[in-house]
């Protein structure tokens, strides 16, 4: 191979300024990451599509020249080019809690990606109960699939479902979701941490995020299960994450533009739909998180301290699809815009 050769290839796991590379024609590669992208300040993210050149096929090495352009940025966890949210909830054991259900898929759906939700323990629950929790939840927007990892059901639906896709896993604790990664890939014991044994540091380091290919075709993260995740965005993003709400406002038009669809006249929204409660009550939640960000005046301290500003934890990984890079200089609107976008980005960025 002559020097300018260039492999395209996609960023598996990334440690300690070490990426494991997949080439597209098979290989993997430990790659660094070449100084001019340090200099330009371009963060290579799990997920990445990338350019790598000089390979060194021997001592399996590369380093990365380039990161293409990507069509999603998650934050939490930090992954490019992720298509959809696999979100995984149990029927049963623990019980299906509708209102926690909403609220995990509020959380998966402002993160502008598509979102699959998968029932697991089907194993546990009668053929009607199924049926009445397929049909909520086609009346709520969404298709789920019903699989038990137990009974070995419903799996080869769910793989047709994340083929050709990258996939982030969520969901309550206890759900299944160790599970089913086990059951979706299942050499995964082997290749869990294969990028921190080759640089010696062993398992048991900060736990980073890994993508894993599925066996029929497709990449899976897996990340922490999280509880309650925090609602932190506008009123406005809090509707748009309601696929019933965006199908009335398809169909018509709030007489306000700023309609948040409480008792305001000529709205379309409010109505005696199943969700409309948890609606009324996410919003609540979310008006009071806006009240705390317009007490905010000063964008420089805003940034600094919107952790404490928002009573965010740091240990409560949430699903965060960040759309704007951050400018040195910003009005005070494009702030607040900014913090709502990318709570989290400081300390993402502390690793570089
Ligand atoms: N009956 C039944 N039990 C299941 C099924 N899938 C998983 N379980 C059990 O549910 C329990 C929790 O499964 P995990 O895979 O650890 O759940 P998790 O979502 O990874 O939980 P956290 O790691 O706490 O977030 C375990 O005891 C599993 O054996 C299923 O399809 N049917
Ligand atoms: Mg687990
Ligand atoms: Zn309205």
């Amino acid at each position: 191979m002559t020097q300018g050769d260039a492999w395209q290839g996609t960023v598996l796991a990334a440690q300690a300024n070490y990426y494991q590379v997949h080439l597209d024609q098979g290989t993997d590669l430990l790659c660094t990451r070449r100084t001019r992208l340090k200099k330009i300040g371009t963060r290579v993210l799990v997920g990445d599509r990338v350019v790598v050149v000089e390979p060194d096929w021997q001592g399996q090495r590369g380093a990365i020249a380039e990161v293409l352009a990507r069509r999603s940025e998650l934050d939490r966890p930090p992954i490019a080019n992720a298509d959809q949210v696999l979100l995984v909830f149990a029927l049963a054991s623990p019980p299906l809690d509708p209102i926690q259900l909403s609220r995990f898929l509020v959380t998966a759906e402002v993160s502008g990606l598509r979102v699959l939700l998968c029932l697991n323990k089907a194993d546990l629950v009668s053929e009607v109960d199924q049926q009445h929790w397929r049909s909520h939840l086609n009346d709520w927007g969404y298709s789920p699939v019903l699989v038990s990892v137990q009974a070995q059901t419903g799996l080869r639906e769910l793989g047709t479902a994340l083929r050709d896709n990258t996939s982030v896993l969520a969901g309550p604790s206890g759900v299944g979701k160790s599970s089913l990664i086990n059951i979706l890939i299942p050499d995964r014991e082997l290749r869990v941490g294969a990028l921190s044994e080759y640089l010696g540091r062993g398992r048991h380091t900060t736990r980073h995020v890994e993508l894993f290919e599925l066996p029929e075709g497709g990449l899976l993260a897996d990340t922490p299960g999280f509880n309650q995740p925090a609602l932190t965005m506008t009123a406005r993003k809090l509707a748009a994450c309601f696929p019933e709400i965006r199908a009335r406002q398809r169909e018509a038009r709030c007489q306000f533009t700023d309609c948040i669809h409480q008792e305001e006249p000529g709205c379309v929204v409010r109505g005696d739909w199943e969700r409309y409660p948890h609606y009324q009550s996410f919003l609540e939640e979310v008006l009071v998180w806006q009240a705390k960000m317009a007490q905010v005046t000063d964008p420089d301290a805003a940034l600094k301290t919107k952790f404490r500003a928002l009573g965010a934890t740091q240990d409560e990984p949430r699903l965060e699809a960040k759309r704007y890079r951050r400018p040195s200089r910003r009005t005070q609107r494009q702030a607040l815009e900014a913090i709502y976008q990318d709570v989290g980005e400081l300390d993402s960025d502390a690793e570089e």
